[in-house]
């Protein structure tokens, strides 16, 4: 079977049309594709290979019980990026500081942040789970990239990526110049792009939250999601779908491919944590994914790329998707 275009011949044909390209970008996305492979391979074996499934007994940052396959997904993406030459320290969910590049090996000029498998809680239960990824450039001059080096708005971003491991492995990435997903041809051992040019319907009729924390949002996300419900008999000129995967990667995945809308909203619980999910790690790197592809990422009240993050563990509320249906949730934030 012909092999099609392959992620190493996008990204070098890619970097053809920058000039200014050393080639470091391009060696650096390749050691990243090569960590999401080996994590892909852990996945797919699941319990077939001892000390993959189950938990490690160990808390990460956020108090999140860790996976075996956490820590070991963690591990595959340090030790196939910290090698190359092209980082200048790296940053993890799974790691409560910034992993400096070991000395025996020469230092670059960009910064990685990755989540290496989220959605984690799925996996022992065999549901979809992902890695995202999110390229920074290190400031200029900067020897031992420190946590502040970090704390650049997402529009800083060179690169956002996310892997799926789902019933394929798909991989999909952007560089700022539109949104392009990859199948891991398991034969060959090269992901093949196979979605070029990714779009977001900007209308849906389909809603992913989860439900059970309906009573601790705010009075705007209230009245969105009371409105989805009633569809046709209230507000709403429509019926709506809801999914919940508890996996943001799969969220994205299925809005990237048919639209909707993905809400991890503010939580009244505890004002230091006003969302789930993760600034640096999470929604900055999906947010430069769902904008190239024609989509709105926001808190409900800015844009999540141009927000200074304050912290490498920072929590932020995400609403993101359909362009049409984000604005609705945006207008009702500023009614409120
Ligand atoms: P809940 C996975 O742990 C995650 O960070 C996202 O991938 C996912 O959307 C969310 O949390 C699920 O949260 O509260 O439904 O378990």
């Amino acid at each position: 079977m012909h092999t099609g275009e392959t992620i190493t011949q996008f990204i070098i044909e890619e970097q053809r049309n920058s000039p200014s390209a050393s080639g470091d970008f391009t060696a650096l996305l390749n050691d990243v594709v090569v960590a999401c492979k080996a994590i892909a391979n852990c996945v797919q074996q699941g319990a077939l290979v001892g000390g993959v499934l189950g938990s490690a007994g160990s808390e990460n940052i956020q108090g999140e019980t860790q996976k075996k396959l956490d820590i070991l997904s963690n591990d595959i993406f340090l030790k196939a990026n910290q090698w190359g030459g092209h980082l200048a320290a790296m940053a993890s969910e799974e790691m409560d500081d910034v992993y400096p590049i070991p000395p025996q090996y020469p230092k670059g000029k960009y910064l990685l942040t990755f989540d290496p498998l989220d959605g984690s809680s799925n996996i022992d239960i065999n549901l979809s789970v992902g890695s995202i990824f999110s390229i920074l450039r290190c400031p200029e001059g900067v020897e031992d990239a420190k946590a502040e080096d970090f704390l650049q708005p997402g529009t800083e971003q060179v690169c956002g990526g996310f892997t799926l491991y789902g019933p394929s492995t798909m991989l999909v990435l952007t560089t700022g110049n539109g949104v392009n997903g990859f199948t891991l041809d398991h034969n060959v051992g090269e992901f093949i792009l196979t979605h070029p040019n990714m779009t977001i319907p900007e209308d849906t009729a389909e809603f992913a939250i989860n439900m059970s924390n309906q009573r601790h949002w705010e009075e705007p996300m209230k009245r969105y999601v009371d409105e989805c419900i009633a569809g046709t008999s209230g507000d709403r000129d429509k019926d709506f779908n809801m999914r919940w995967v508890a996996s943001m990667v799969a969220e994205v995945y299925r809005i990237l491919t048919r639209g909707g809308i993905f809400m991890y909203p503010k939580d009244t619980r505890d004002p230091s944590k006003p969302g789930k999910l993760r600034l640096m790690y999470e929604a900055n790197p999906m947010g430069f994914i769902v904008e190239q592809a024609g989509g709105i990422c926001s808190t409900g009240r800015e844009r999540i790329m141009e927000i200074q993050p304050n912290g490498l563990h920072q929590r932020v509320p995400v609403i993101l998707g359909s362009k049409n249906e984000v604005e609705r949730v945006i207008s009702y934030h500023k009614d409120a």
